[in-house]
């Protein structure tokens, strides 16, 4: 029985050791809080602009030709985009049938006329169908420097429907 006494002399020194560390932590945080209200931004570093090249592309599609006029064949439309961009393509379908941009890779040449998914390993990027009365965007990485042709890979419309890119 000796040492009940003791148990409970050493339960009320734990209570209010806590309360003390509680009574004390909200006073520090009282004082804390109250003074940081003041803190200035003048030790804000600036960051550096973050870089991102983005060009912009609108490409319009009548059946069968891009651009305005359906001279694609004689007079080629001509998009340009700096070296090292990303590439935002939007390309708006008005025509009735369904059409794409495609970008050739330098050097190849294009069987005339094209038939869809031949020569496949002929293209660097396509932007996939666009069906008609649609509109699509897409974004891919300007290649590098240099002029590349741009076909409508649906059968039969290379080269009727043809363009260039031009990176540089
Ligand atoms: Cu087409």
């Amino acid at each position: 029985m000796q040492g009940r006494p003791n148990i409970i002399k050493r339960l009320s020194l734990l209570i209010s050791a806590v309360a003390a560390v509680f009574i004390i932590g909200v006073v520090v945080s009282r004082i804390y809080f109250t003074t940081t209200t003041t803190v200035t931004s003048s030790r804000a570093t600036a960051l550096p602009a973050p870089t991102f090249n983005a060009a912009l592309l609108n490409v319009l599609i009548h059946d069968s030709y891009y651009g305005d006029a359906d001279t694609n064949l004689t007079n080629p439309p001509v998009w340009t985009v700096p070296a090292n961009s990303d590439v935002i393509v939007t390309i708006e379908n008005k025509g009735t049938l369904k059409h794409n941009w495609a970008i050739v890779k330098k050097g190849a040449s294009v069987p005339a006329p094209y038939e869809e998914g031949q020569a496949g390993n002929i293209l660097l990027y396509g932007v996939g169908m666009v069906y008609h009365n649609s509109q699509t965007t897409a974004t891919f990485t300007a290649p590098e420097p240099g002029e590349y042709m741009v076909i409508c890979t649906v059968s039969g419309h290379y080269p009727k429907m043809q363009g260039r890119l031009i990176v540089k």
